[in-house]
């Protein structure tokens, strides 16, 4: 089995005030854990055991239920918790920062654009920033645990960065105000980390 559930990279309490330390906790022992611990289930003994995530999410069309709703779950918050971060949030620098201003037209058209993806999401999913094949950028979002990374995407690429709009991710501290904690969000964005993740999604 080549799959490991990740520890936090930084502590349950350091993302507050925007993100308190009750919801990263149950967030990443509860629900994360759960998808991590149902995936290995739902692949153990079949062909898929030994393949990467990438080559699972390729076929996803052909896979089960349970791998697909809870691969992604896994792999979705491998993502998420990498590209925030206690001293997050500012704007991107550099090659990724120049791409989106040529995408997007403004890092702040930008940020608008990936708000109402991730505002208008109907019930639970998640809001992507992602490279195509063509190594362009582009905002989407997704239902459920479905990702940009699975064949059946409407907006298929590499995610470079993601945001978890599941009510369990916000509703202890912000209730059914979703829009509070997009915008609480970008005071933790881990820009470094998205970079890095741009640099190896070209092609
Ligand atoms: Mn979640």
């Amino acid at each position: 089995m080549n799959f490991e559930f990740p520890a936090l990279p930084y502590a349950y309490d350091a993302l507050e005030p925007h993100i308190d330390r009750m919801t990263m906790e149950i967030h990443h022992t509860k629900h994360h854990r759960a998808y991590f611990d149902k995936f290995v289930a739902a692949i153990q003994g079949t062909e898929l055991e030994n393949k990467s995530l990438n080559e699972i999410f390729a076929q996803i069309s052909k896979a089960s239920a349970a791998v697909r709703n809870n691969g992604g779950g896994f792999f979705n918050h491998n993502l998420f918790w990498e590209i925030l971060g206690p001293n997050g949030g500012g704007a991107p620098v550099g090659k990724l920062a120049e791409e989106i201003s040529k995408a997007f037209g403004s890092f702040e058209d930008f940020k608008t654009k990936f708000n109402d993806a991730a505002a208008n999401r109907f019930g639970s999913g998640w809001a992507w920033l992602s490279v195509k094949a063509d190594n362009s950028l582009c905002v989407c979002s997704s239902p459920n645990q479905d990702n940009p990374l699975m064949d059946v995407h409407d907006c298929q690429g590499t995610p470079i960065m993601g945001l978890d709009v599941w009510e369990h991710a916000y509703y202890l501290k912000y209730q059914n105000r979703r829009p509070d904690y997009i915008n609480a969000f970008w005071n933790l964005v881990n820009w470094e980390k998205v970079s890095d993740n741009y640099e190896k999604a070209l092609k």
